[in-house]
């Protein structure tokens, strides 16, 4: 059976292409999709991509992963640095999960450089634009056996 990658965003996302692009660049979360639906194609994955402003969103959307998806990519916005209850959701998915942010929080704000999100991933990619999502499904193509 083919197996779905979940690649989940958090709140502002929704604004990729829109605002900020010194920051976030000219691509949309649609841009995103395609690159990473085309990766999938390439490892016989599907893909399912999904954004909300609420964090209760997000963490019931991670629930439903846990029978739905073999692995979760996660960009959560701004709840990385604040959202325990983001990281306890992830904590109760058996996959893997990957974490992407468009931007290097690194060089950024010192609130940004602390991810709660980051004590659950396998893996960490930022300030690759939006590359790194694409980048992230060939990681988590492996990870998951594909
Ligand atoms: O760099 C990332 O991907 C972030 O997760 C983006 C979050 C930010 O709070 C994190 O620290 C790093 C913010 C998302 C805001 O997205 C926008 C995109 C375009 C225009 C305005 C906001």
């Amino acid at each position: 059976m083919t197996k779905t990658v979940h690649i989940l965003n958090g709140p502002n996302l929704n604004l990729l292409g829109q605002r900020q692009p010194e920051i976030y660049g000219h691509e949309t979360l649609a841009d995103v999709e395609t690159a990473c639906a085309a990766v999938a194609a390439e490892r016989g994955l599907a893909v399912k991509l999904l954004q909300s402003n609420w964090e209760g969103q997000i963490v019931d959307w991670i629930h439903a992963a846990r029978q739905e998806a073999a692995g979760i990519i996660i960009n959560p916005g701004a709840l990385t640095h604040t959202s325990v209850a983001v990281l306890d959701a992830l904590n109760a998915f058996e996959g893997p999960v990957l974490e992407v942010h468009v931007s290097n929080v690194h060089r950024r704000e010192s609130f940004r450089q602390h991810s709660y999100v980051s004590l659950r991933a396998e893996g960490v990619i930022a300030g690759f634009g939006v590359e790194g999502y694409a980048l992230a499904m060939r990681r988590m193509a492996t990870l998951v056996g594909a």
